[in-house]
């Protein structure tokens, strides 16, 4: 018999909370529950050792009772009382209380009168007008419930960080503004920028908690509360993210933050080099482990100091050699979005951007880059507005045009981001592309072909000496779009033979290439962009996202084309037009 986890006792409670909800029980009792479900899923440790040690009862939350289930499922793999609560009420009406409009009220309406028990048995109810009728309902109750249905099947366990992140910084200003809280951070996948993001962590420092706490599960943003306790409490956001916030003692905020941030393998060789050191490390503290008083750490420095390590920047922290690298004092210098001085991919009015020329360029002078590339789609992307030709050579009027009105100290380069086509051709003739300064040439159609084919057509467009930057090289979307098939290890060869360098796609639908791919191309000489590809002045504002990918790929910022002065660049590209051809 495989031991129950954490995890499965943590979900077993909560489903008997939501269980016992549904049957109407009262709220204390459905609470102790939530608690418990809580307690267990925020353990450091597995629950077994805790119950072998005896002191499960010392646990926030678990009480005798709630022990005494614990130990019947870890010693037994079942629980009476669970058994005997599902087959009174289904257990698949858990699932039904997931859908946003629908609460324990509603799912036992359903079921007493329709016998409903699932969410397909509801769906089908509702497409046939059956909810409307029930009391307390109507046709505008059941379209809600339709919808609900539907975005429960679009959520997915992980969100784009593109969602995630502004939600989160929502969440934490908000808090933040609170008279009780003194500090706070993002912590978790979040802080870490991975380019999924399970929950979102969040911490703050302070004296008095539950302030912090009632202001935070009584946001508008709210859809359901999972559990509200004295320092901690999650929720699920109507957007259906699910947001943990704890709330710490100052004196303990930097061990906090380290192990709230993760990445659990970091946090677990961390745990070995203190041992190492005859110190025991969890959340809280550092503890000696022959006794003596624990060691408080206010911040993270302090924490990484107490092991004899640099900081080491959340981005870094997925065991990926950073530990080692620290260690040595070999840590990289990584690239900072102040680094960044240009943007080199971007489309206005002429293609499918909504702004003008002199609109991207005055907002990117703005946010302070000095130099923008003008990259609109060429014509093969018609849907888009794609550019032939002769309407490219009209627009590098306007383009000088305009870089003549912005004065010395900020520059507008005519580029484009020009189709690879299907057939592997490129859209656009060198003797057009040769009157480009910069020249993005990217993968929009037949994404779906096989290897050899599609690599060809990234090889052909690495081949041309006129094509400087490979835009979001695999054409992933996330979460829909899986990455084309390519032979990276070939794109990388060709790159570093031609020079060519490939693009972070910020955009954080995109986010292509990736932090792992970044790092193997940084490792082989190949030369990054970090672009917008903004369609608005308000997507500039996303190049923070390529740049935290940049920095989980190690990524520093002489790899990085866009913190070259705009001399360096254009340098760069006029050279390659002549580079062995
Ligand atoms: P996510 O939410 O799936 O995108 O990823 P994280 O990394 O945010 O994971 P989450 O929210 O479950 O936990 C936040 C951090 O807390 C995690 O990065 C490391 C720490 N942590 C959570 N559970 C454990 C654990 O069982 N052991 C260790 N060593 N650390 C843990
Ligand atoms: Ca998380
Ligand atoms: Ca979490
Ligand atoms: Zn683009």
């Amino acid at each position: 018999m495989a031991r129950l986890t954490n995890r499965e006792i943590a979900d077993i409670f909560d489903n008997i909370a939501d269980l016992l909800q549904i049957k109407g029980e009262n709220v204390f009792r459905v609470n102790s529950y939530r608690n418990a479900a809580q307690t267990v899923r925020d353990l450091a440790r597995d629950i077994f050792a805790i119950y072998e040690e005896g002191t499960l009862t010392d646990l926030p939350d678990i009480g005798a009772t709630i022990a005494a289930k614990i130990k019947e499922m870890l010693t037994t793999g079942k629980l009476e009382f669970y058994a005997r609560l599902t087959a009174e009420v289904p257990l698949s009406l858990v699932e039904v209380l997931r859908i946003n409009g629908v609460g324990p009220k509603k799912a036992k309406l359903f079921w007493d009168n329709l016998g409903i028990t699932t969410v397909a048995q509801l769906e089908t109810a509702a497409r046939e007008g059956k909810l409307q009728a029930l009391s307390g309902m109507g046709a505008k109750s059941e379209q809600k419930i339709i919808q609900g249905i539907e975005a429960l099947a679009r959520r997915t366990d992980r969100v784009s960080i593109g969602i995630a992140y502004p939600l989160a910084m929502g969440i934490l200003d908000d808090l933040l503004k609170l008279p009780q809280a003194i500090k706070g951070d993002v912590a978790g996948s979040l802080r870490r920028r991975r380019a999924t993001i399970g929950d979102i962590d969040i911490l703050i420092a302070s004296a008095d908690a539950p302030p912090i706490m009632d202001a935070f599960v009584t946001r508008p943003d709210v859809a359901r509360v999972l559990g509200h306790g004295p320092t901690k409490s999650s929720v699920e956001l109507v957007q259906g993210l699910q947001v943990d916030v704890r709330v710490l003692e100052p004196a303990r905020y930097g061990t906090a933050l380290s192990y709230f941030t993760g990445s659990q393998q970091h946090n677990i060789r961390m745990r070995e080099l203190a041992l190492k050191q005859g110190l025991s490390l969890n959340e809280h503290a550092f503890t000696p482990t022959d006794g003596g008083p624990e060691i408080l750490c206010e911040t993270e420095e302090a924490v990484y100091a107490q092991l004899g390590l640099p900081w080491i920047a959340p981005e870094l922290r997925e065991d990926r050699g950073e530990m080692e690298a620290a260690q040595a004092g070999r840590l990289p210098h990584l690239i900072r979005l102040e680094d960044i001085r240009g943007d080199l991919h971007m489309h206005t009015t002429w293609s499918d951007g909504k702004l003008s020329i002199r609109e991207m360029a005055q907002a990117a002078k703005s946010r302070g880059l000095t130099h923008i590339v003008i990259t609109d789609h060429s014509q093969l992307s018609a849907i888009a507005g794609g550019l032939t030709a002769e309407r490219l050579l009209e627009q590098q009027h306007e383009i000088r045009a305009v870089d003549a009105e912005m004065g010395p100290d900020f520059r507008v380069l005519h580029g484009v981001e020009m189709d690879i086509r299907a057939d592997g051709t490129m859209d656009l003739p060198d003797d057009i592309l040769a009157q480009l300064d910069v020249v993005v040439a990217s993968l929009h159609f037949s994404l779906g072909q096989p290897r050899e084919q599609i690599t060809q057509r990234v090889l052909n467009a690495i081949h041309n000496p006129h094509v400087d930057i490979i835009g979001h090289p695999r054409g992933q979307l996330i979460p829909e779009r899986e990455p084309a098939d390519l032979d990276m290890d070939a794109v990388f060869a060709a790159a570093k033979e031609h020079d060519t360098a490939l693009e972070i796609n910020a955009n954080p639908r995109r986010l292509d290439l990736d932090d792992v791919l970044a790092r193997r191309a940084q490792e082989l000489g190949i030369k990054i962009a970090i672009d917008s590809d903004a369609h608005h002045s308000d997507n500039l504002d996303l190049l923070h996202f390529g740049v935290a990918t940049a920095r989980r790929g190690w990524i520093e910022a002489e790899t990085v084309i866009n913190t070259w002065s705009t001399e360096r660049l254009l340098a760069w590209t006029n050279q390659r037009k002549t580079f062995d051809e």
